[in-house]
């Protein structure tokens, strides 16, 4: 049969043999090396690409504990939306960290209603903390913010507040839940009877589902004493707190300053809760009724002009590769929250 093959003419079989053999054997370490080849070039990918994530891991870090700085150089008693911490774009914008960059960034609404990406962090006390604020008030947010039905917007603040507190009476007599309601799920689990513990929890609340939760959340906190800063208030959370849509209005054209614009230089803010009245008075005409209304906001009080916790929300980039990180921190630099989403 050898000596079919012309490269074996003349050959006697043994050596003929030897040689096959060998073109085997180096076949076979030609085929190895290829399959080592490509092996090591996933294994450099892998390395490169944790390395990778490993520097945007430090960078984002970077972004929050340079965030930290910016509150801690806030001196002032109270808190307002052209603060350092606040719509900064060359502290926040681009922040140049080792091979890559930070990005500080929060959505903004615009006074026409569309949507921008502002630089900064976001206070929690201009949210409505749902771990303390009154079934009412909970109830005027939800109806404001989703446009659900007044007698669905009440049960689901019910039994929000039936979820955090000890006891197990039903806030309302009907639509509320305690433990014989979560109980009889087809996949049951215990009313909590404590404190919210992350935001998205209140998705096990009766009642609460996807639509009503993406409405919702970013008026709603678990952070802070329950008092909503008057400064930093978008007009929904005035509104839950009873304040009639005109004042709420007011309070931030008052803020807003001449270019009608918050979080700029030229905008107004409350040093103490009791300049409120005076001030706004002083900048718009206030009927009776609504220094009442301001008035009983004050003494009750349901609103401060200084925030505690702070959301910083961060981006690392390096070239087309980025990470975020999500954490609230409080103004003494430490970290309530820690998320990588
Ligand atoms: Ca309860
Ligand atoms: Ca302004």
């Amino acid at each position: 049969m050898i000596k079919k093959f012309p490269l074996f003419t003349g050959l006697n079989p043994k050596r003929a043999s030897i040689l096959i053999l060998t073109l085997w054997v180096l076949a076979f370490l030609g085929m190895f090396g290829l399959y080592l080849n490509q092996g090591i070039r996933q294994k450099l990918a892998l390395v490169k690409n944790l390395s990778f994530r490993s520097n945007l891991h430090y960078i984002a870090d970077a972004g929050v504990k340079r965030s930290i700085i910016q509150l801690v150089k806030d001196k002032t008693d109270f808190d307002c939306l052209n603060d350092v911490w606040s719509n900064n774009i060359s502290v926040f914008e681009d922040m140049p960290v080792g091979l890559g960059k930070a990005v500080v960034y929060y959505e903004f609404t615009n006074p026409q209603g569309g949507k921008e990406e502002r630089y900064g962090l976001i206070d929690e006390e201009r949210k409505l903390n749902i771990n303390t604020a009154s079934r009412l008030n909970i109830e005027n947010l939800i109806e404001v913010t989703t446009k659900i039905e007044e007698v669905q917007a009440q049960e689901i603040a019910a039994a929000i507040v039936d979820w955090r507190d000890a006891d197990s009476e039903l806030s309302i007599p009907l639509g509320s839940a305690e433990d014989s309601y979560y109980d009889s799920l087809e996949e049951p689990y215990n009313c909590k009877d404590d404190n919210f513990q992350v935001l998205e929890e209140v998705l096990l609340v009766k009642g609460m589902n996807d639509f009503i939760f993406e409405r919702l959340k970013d008026f709603i906190t678990i952070y802070g004493d329950g008092k909503v800063n008057i400064n930093t208030a978008p007009l929904e959370v005035l509104m839950a707190l009873e304040v009639d849509e005109r004042i709420a209005e007011k309070l931030i054209e008052f803020r807003a300053g001449d270019d009608k614009t918050e979080g700029t230089s030229d905008d107004h803010f409350f040093q103490t809760i009791q300049e409120v009245v005076s001030e706004l008075s002083a900048f718009a005409n206030l009927s009776e009724s609504e220094v009442a209304c301001l008035e009983r906001l004050v003494s009750l009080e349901l609103i401060t002009t200084s925030s505690m916790n702070y959301t910083v929300r961060v981006r690392a980039e390096i070239g087309q590769m980025s990470r975020k990180l999500v954490c609230v921190v409080n103004k003494k630099g430490r970290f309530v929250s820690w998320q990588e989403p």
